[in-house]
């Protein structure tokens, strides 16, 4: 059969999972959109191409399949690298198609439309793996390799860019399903014994955890509870293990009294995370005076500035299990454990050390974060921006498993929450999902909430309404900056919703919030919920 390599692309990505995909169509990706109508692939038309990174970033972190993005040349490709650099700090995979010029004028700088000096460079600079397509068969041979990226070792973002004059061209490919099964490094049993060795006479042992164990919360549980230590995750790792199980300290790396504990541990065993600065909020990097033991699938993350005593690069899972075979039985199986965490105390404790230090904003914004959660089913999804009420649920909203709270950790992205919710609510139509955004964030992707009412999704957007870049004001006064710049005029966001077809509803105080938040869930199409609490 004989159609163009437009339309080879689209029946390629359709037999190989790929079931939705967000963009905007224009002159240069036309070809991209002939084989669509007739494919098993929904689209959906965004507002801006930043609003489809953030989308298929929010389908794949709630369902862990990837979606697609199509982008024109050049402002489509721009457009959508913010939301993509997003996607590759958190680990999330995404696949973003974009035409490109005409193979003749590319790097000639004739001006043609669209045209960049280096659009491959550019994306090679933000992507986890770009490549150009100059024929089908590239076309084939490029996809088969990013989609094999998202499940070998740490996914990230991947870029396929096809030139209109190939895009055009007719092919006789058969579309075809390539091999879908992971493949992810191998511990070497030597590093598990070396870890194991460690472990064994480890007397003040601790667990980070972090997002690339999101999947290993059994054995996780059990090597913590077997060690009878206290384990802290990232906010990636949020809820791996259930937030109200003693040993579980939460999501709580950027506190000094938990940094504090870091820093006595006399082993810190390191899973799937980073450790880095905007894990810890905003030290640099955490004080270690005991050994460390990584795990890790990334080996860049194996040698980075912490210096590892043993390195295992592997998935987190199969280490975890290869561990908790070689050690001794569980110290819960008798009565009274009688490790480091029993001794110093449980999360309770360590939960009031960091609470007695709330501020009354930050009361305030744990009202919010309760009445949030009393509005939602147990396994309700908040999808959080860069706003202070987030910074706080990241630890203190809390969760029993995964998948329940989102937030731009890596590179802490304005905008995300309402086009990743929106996208994710796409992927999971049947789960409670939520964006939680500040004043001003909800504004870099306010564009969106067309898409939503457009899409009919039943998702509430919280607003957390300060009237003010909140953040960076508090940052402003105190670093004793004379105030700039940090209060800007808002929209009347209420008006604003019905203006775009949207419910929206004003709320004072934390029970008007549950009920409101209750109904939106409740309701076909999306509801804005502009929260203004006299501490915001
Ligand atoms: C794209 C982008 N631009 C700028 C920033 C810097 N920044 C971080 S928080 C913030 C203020 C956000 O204000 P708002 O959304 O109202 O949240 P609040 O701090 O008031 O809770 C700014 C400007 C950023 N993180 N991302
Ligand atoms: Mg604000």
């Amino acid at each position: 059969m004989s159609r163009n390599v437009g339309g080879y692309l689209v029946e390629l990505l359709a037999m190989n999972g790929i079931d939705t995909v967000f963009g905007i169509p224009g002159v240069h990706n036309l070809e991209l959109y002939r084989g669509l109508t007739a494919s098993s692939l929904r689209h959906v038309l965004v507002r801006h191409e930043q609003g489809a990174g953030f989308a298929a970033d929010g389908y794949a972190r709630l369902s862990g399949r990837p979606a697609a993005a199509f982008v024109i040349s050049g402002p489509g490709l721009t457009n959508i690298m913010t939301a993509v650099a997003q996607a590759y700090s958190d680990s999330v995979p995404l696949l973003v198609v974009a035409s490109a010029p005409v193979r003749a004028s590319i790097g000639k700088q004739w001006g043609v439309l669209h045209e960049l000096s280096d659009q491959l460079a550019l994306a090679a600079g933000v992507f986890g793996i770009a490549r150009r397509a100059e024929s089908a068969e590239d076309v084939r041979d490029h996809l088969r390799l990013c989609l094999a990226s998202f499940r070998t070792g740490r996914p990230r973002p991947a870029y396929l860019e096809i030139p209109l004059d190939v895009l055009a061209q007719a092919t006789t490919l058969e579309a075809q399903r390539f091999e879908a099964a992971p493949l992810l490094p191998q511990a070497d049993p030597a590093h598990i014994d070396a870890a194991v060795r460690l472990l064994k006479v480890a007397e003040r042992p601790l667990v980070i955890a972090g997002g690339g164990a999101r999947h290993a919360g059994p054995p996780l549980q059990r090597l913590v509870e077997t060690l009878d230590c206290p384990l802290v995750t990232s906010t990636a790792g949020k809820g791996v293990l259930a937030e109200s199980h003693p040993a579980n300290f939460g999501a709580s790396l950027p506190y000094r009294p938990i940094q504090q504990l870091i820093s006595e541990a006399d082993l810190v065993l390191a899973v799937g995370t980073e450790m880095g600065e905007t894990d810890l909020f905003f030290v640099p990097k955490l004080a270690l005076s005991g050994l460390l033991v990584r795990i890790d699938v990334d080996p860049v993350k194996l040698s980075d500035h912490y210096a590892a005593d043993v390195r295992i690069w592997s998935d987190a899972r199969e280490a975890l299990q290869a561990i908790n075979q070689a050690l001794p039985g569980r110290a819960t199986d008798s009565a009274a454990p009688t490790g480091w965490r029993t001794a110093i105390g449980g999360a309770a404790k360590f939960r009031s050390l960091i609470d007695a230090d709330f501020t009354a904003t930050a009361h305030a914004q744990s009202s919010a974060l309760r009445a949030i959660k009393a509005a939602l089913p147990w396994d309700g999804v908040v999808f959080s921006d860069m706003t202070q009420i987030a910074y706080l649920g990241n630890y203190a909203y809390p969760v029993e498993h995964t998948g329940q709270w989102f937030h731009p950790s890596g590179y802490g992205t304005l905008g995300y929450a309402l086009p990743a919710a929106l996208g994710a609510k796409l992927s999971s139509p049947a789960r409670a999902v939520i964006a939680l955004a500040g004043d001003f964030g909800f504004q870099f992707t306010v564009t969106e909430l067309m898409t939503a009412v457009e899409t009919g999704v039943g998702l509430p957007i919280v607003i957390w309404n300060n009237s003010a870049l909140g953040q960076i004001r508090d940052d402003m006064v105190a670093a004793g900056i004379p105030q700039l710049g940090v209060v800007g005029r808002n929209p009347d966001f209420v008006a604003l919703a019905h203006a775009c077809g949207a419910a929206g509803h004003r709320v004072h105080e934390p029970a008007a919030l549950t009920a409101t938040l209750g109904a939106a869930l409740n309701r076909t199409g999306p509801t804005v919920i502009d929260v203004a609490f006299s501490e915001s």
